[in-house]
C-alpha cells in the first residue's frame, strides 16, 4: 500500500473488500537452532482491543498464563489516516498508552523500522521481538498456535501441555476454521466494506448462512463449546466477532438480518458461557474500544462519527 493511499479506502475497485496477505511470518520456536527462543520477557505483542485479530491473541496469552511473559501495548482506539496511533499520557485514554518500547507515535514506523520499504498495511496484531528488535510475526492465526506449545517447558504444570488445536480434533478445526474465517470473521468485512449494493447483498447473506450453520452446529453439540467437552481454537477465532456483532456488526457494517441476542440462542448462550465463566474471554474484551473504534475511524461508512448507544447492554447477564 503507498503512503498516499487512503488508509480508509478498503474495498476493490469493483465494490469487495479483500484482506490482504500478512507479511511477516516467522515463529517463535523451542527447537534448539531456532532465531526466536522462547524466553521470559523476551517478546512484546501490539495490539488494539478494537480488532477481533488482536484479542485472539490476547485470549490465548491469558489462556495459557503468559501474561509474565509477554508484554502488551495497546493502540489508541481512534484509527486515523495515518493507521494506529499510540495514546499520549497526556490524552489519559482508559487502556491505552504510548509505546513504552520503540517510542514510536504510529504503529507504521514499527514496521518501517524493521523494512523502509514495507508496502503492506499496518495491521495489529504485531509480535516484536525486544532482542533482536525485530517484528516476528504479524498474522493472528499462526501467533496463537506458537503460544499454544512454544512456551510449555518454561510454564507451570497447570498451562503445560494445554493446547487449543489438540492431534485429536485438527481436521475438524481446520475445517471449521476455514468457512468461519470466510463467511464469518472475515465475513462481517466484506459486508461492512463493500460499497455497491450487490457486493453488500452477497455477502451479508454469507455471514447469516455461517451463523445458521454455527447454531447448528452448536445445538447439536454436547457442549459447551463447538467441538463438544473441549475448548478449542475454533471457539477462540469465532469468539472476537460474536462479541462484537450485536454492538457493532448489526447497525455498522449492517449485519442486520438478524442479532445473535434475538435470534441464535446457542450462539447466544455459548457466547455468554465464554464470557460470563472464563477470565480471558471478559478480561480481554473492551466494549468502549470495540464500539468508538469502528463507529469513528471507519468515516467512510460513518461520516459524522456518532457511536450509536445501544443495544444496551453490550452482553446481557446470563439466565439462571
Ligand atoms: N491477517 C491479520 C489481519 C489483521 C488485521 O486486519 N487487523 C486490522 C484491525 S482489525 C488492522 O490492523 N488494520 C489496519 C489497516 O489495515 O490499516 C491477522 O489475523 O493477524
Amino acid at each position: 500500500m503507498s503512503t498516499e493511499s487512503k488508509i480508509t479506502q478498503w474495498a476493490s475497485k469493483d465494490g469487495e473488500f479483500r484482506r490482504q496477505v500478512s507479511s511477516f511470518r516467522e515463529s517463535i520456536s523451542s527447537a534448539p537452532d531456532a532465531k526466536f527462543q522462547p524466553e521470559k520477557g523476551r517478546y512484546h505483542l501490539y495490539v488494539s482491543y478494537a480488532c477481533p485479530w488482536a484479542t485472539r491473541t490476547l485470549i490465548v496469552r491469558k489462556l495459557k498464563g503468559l501474561e509474565d511473559f509477554i508484554s502488551v501495548s495497546v493502540v489508541h482506539w481512534h484509527m486515523e489516516q495515518k493507521g494506529w496511533r499510540f495514546a499520549t499520557t497526556e490524552e489519559n485514554v482508559p487502556d491505552a498508552g504510548p509505546d513504552t518500547l520503540n517510542g514510536a507515535g504510529f504503529l507504521r514506523e514499527i514496521y518501517f523500522g524493521v523494512n523502509p520499504e514495507y508496502a503492506g498495511r499496518f495491521t495489529v496484531p504485531l509480535l516484536w521481538d525486544k532482542k533482536l528488535k525485530t517484528i516476528v510475526n504479524n498474522e493472528s492465526s499462526e501467533i496463537i498456535r506458537m503460544l499454544y506449545t512454544e512456551f510449555d517447558g518454561l510454564l507451570d504444570d497447570k498451562y503445560k501441555g494445554v493446547s487449543y488445536y489438540p492431534a485429536e480434533y485438527a481436521q475438524q478445526i481446520d475445517e471449521m476454521n476455514e468457512w468461519i474465517y470466510d463467511t464469518i470473521n472475515n465475513g462481517v468485512y466484506k459486508s461492512g466494506f463493500a460499497t455497491t449494493q450487490e457486493a453488500y447483498e452477497r455477502n451479508v447473506h454469507r455471514v447469516f448462512e455461517g451463523l445458521d450453520r454455527v447454531e447448528g452446529i452448536l445445538n447439536k453439540s454436547d457442549g459447551p463449546y463447538l467441538l463438544g467437552k473441549t475448548l478449542t481454537e475454533a471457539d477462540i477465532r469465532l469468539f472476537p466477532t460474536i462479541i462484537r456483532f450485536d454492538p457493532v456488526y448489526v447497525q455498522h457494517f449492517k449485519c442486520n438480518i438478524g442479532m445473535i441476542r434475538h435470534d441464535y440462542p446457542a450462539i447466544h448462550k455459548w457466547m455468554q458461557h465464554l464470557y460470563w465463566d472464563i477470565p480471558a474471554f471478559k478480561d480481554t474484551c473492551n466494549f468502549e474500544h470495540i464500539k468508538k473504534h469502528y463507529t469513528k475511524s471507519h468515516v467512510q461508512i460513518n461520516p459524522l462519527s456518532i457511536t450509536p448507544v445501544g443495544p444496551l447492554p453490550d452482553i446481557l447477564p446470563k439466565q439462571e
